[in-house]
C-alpha cells in the first residue's frame, strides 16, 4: 500500500515537474531582427573590420547582421533585394557608386527597407549629398588637413629644402569623400606655406593600389627636378600605390607618404625592419563605424528611433612610433 502510494506520488510529482517545465519553455518568439550590411569591397580590410564590429554589436544586443558585397550598381540592387528577402527591415550601405543615390532610395522605399549609409555618402541628381538618408562617415576635410600638416611637419623635421620638395596628390574625383580628403591635405599643406606650384595632382581611376601606382608613374617621370616627395591620397591603398612606385626610383628616406584608414597594410609598413616611404596613416574609428551604424539601424527598426542625419568621425595620426598606443586607445588592439 505504502509502495503504491509512493509510486503514485512520484508519478504525480514527475508529471507536475514535467508540466512546469513545459509551462516555463519560452513560446517560439519572433526571430531576431536582421540588419543588412552591404559594402563596396567585401574583401577589403577596412570593410571586413566594419562588418566584424557590426557583428560584435549584433551579438551583444541580440540582433543579426546579413552581410553582402556589391562592386557595381547592378550588384547593389541585387543585394538590396537579397537583404529584404532575408527579412531585413533596414540596411547599412557603402555603395560602389554614390551617384546611384536616387535609384537606391527608390528601391529601399519599394522594399520598406530603412537605409543608413556608411563611409561614402550618396549624392542626388544635382551631385549634392542626399541628406535625407542618415549617414555616418569621416570628417574628410579635417582628416585630410591633418595629413597635410603632418606631411609638412615631417618634411621640416627631416630638414628638407621645400623648393626641392613636391606633393604627389592622388585624386579620385568620382567620390566626394576622396575629393574632400585630398583637398583637405592640400589645404593643410598650403596653410603652412607650401607652394601650390609644387603640388602635382593626378587621378587614379580605380580605388586600388595598382591604379595609384600607375598614376604615380606619370608624375614621377614628369618631375625629375623634385628631390623629395610627399604623398597623399584617399586612403592607405592610394598612398601605398604611390609610395611603392616612387621607392623604385628614390630612396625611401626621400619619401613621406601618409595614408588614411589604419589598414593592416599600413601596420605592416610600420613594423618593416627598415622605415619605408609610407610614414604614417590616419587611424579612423573602424569600430565606431561598424558598431554604431549597425546599432542605429537596429534601434530604428526595434524602437522606431530614426538615426541622426549626419555623424562624422575623427582620426588620429599614427606612425611607427605610436601606432600601438593609438590603436589601443581606439579599442582596436
Ligand atoms: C571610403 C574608402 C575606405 C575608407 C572609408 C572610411 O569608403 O574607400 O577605404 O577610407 O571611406
Amino acid at each position: 500500500m505504502n509502495l503504491i502510494r509512493f509510486a503514485t506520488t512520484a508519478l504525480c510529482l514527475a508529471s507536475f515537474a514535467f508540466g512546469c517545465k513545459k509551462a516555463d519553455e519560452p513560446a517560439a518568439g519572433p526571430a531576431k531582427t536582421r540588419i543588412g550590411y552591404i559594402v563596396k569591397d567585401a574583401t577589403g580590410e577596412w570593410f571586413r573590420n566594419e562588418i566584424r564590429f557590426a557583428k560584435e554589436a549584433a551579438a551583444k544586443d541580440g540582433f543579426e547582421i546579413v552581410e553582402m558585397g556589391a562592386t557595381d550598381g547592378g550588384a547593389v540592387m541585387n543585394a538590396l533585394d537579397s537583404v529584404a528577402n532575408k527579412g531585413c527591415q533596414a540596411t547599412v550601405l557603402c555603395s560602389p557608386d554614390v551617384k546611384l543615390g536616387p535609384a537606391i532610395v527608390r528601391a529601399c522605399q519599394e522594399k520598406n527597407l530603412k537605409l543608413i549609409t556608411v563611409d561614402d555618402q550618396l549624392v542626388g541628381a544635382d551631385g549634392n549629398p542626399l541628406v535625407s538618408v542618415p549617414h555616418l562617415g569621416i570628417s574628410a576635410n579635417e582628416i585630410g588637413k591633418l595629413v597635410g600638416t603632418s606631411l609638412y611637419d615631417e618634411a621640416v623635421k627631416r630638414g628638407w629644402k621645400l623648393e626641392e620638395t613636391g606633393l604627389l596628390a592622388l585624386t579620385h574625383e568620382q567620390l566626394p569623400t576622396a575629393v574632400a580628403r585630398v583637398e583637405g591635405a592640400i589645404a593643410g599643406l598650403t596653410s603652412k606655406g607650401f607652394a601650390a606650384a609644387r603640388i602635382f595632382k593626378v587621378a587614379q581611376p580605380e580605388q586600388s593600389i595598382a591604379s595609384a601606382n600607375n598614376a604615380a608613374e606619370t608624375v614621377l617621370q614628369k618631375h625629375p627636378e623634385i628631390k623629395h616627395w610627399l604623398i597623399c591620397g584617399m586612403n592607405d591603398d592610394a598612398v601605398l600605390g604611390g609610395v611603392r612606385r616612387f621607392e623604385k626610383d628614390l630612396a625611401a628616406t626621400d619619401i613621406i607618404g601618409i595614408g588614411i584608414n589604419g589598414d593592416a597594410a599600413a601596420l605592416a609598413e610600420f613594423t618593416a625592419a627598415k622605415p619605408t616611404g609610407f610614414f604614417g596613416s590616419i587611424q579612423l574609428e573602424a569600430r565606431k563605424h561598424g558598431e554604431d551604424t549597425a546599432r542605429l539601424a537596429f534601434k530604428w527598426v526595434k524602437d522606431g528611433v530614426a538615426p541622426p542625419p549626419l555623424t562624422l568621425t575623427v582620426g588620429r595620426l599614427m606612425t611607427r612610433d605610436n601606432f600601438h598606443t593609438v590603436r589601443k586607445e581606439l579599442g582596436l588592439e
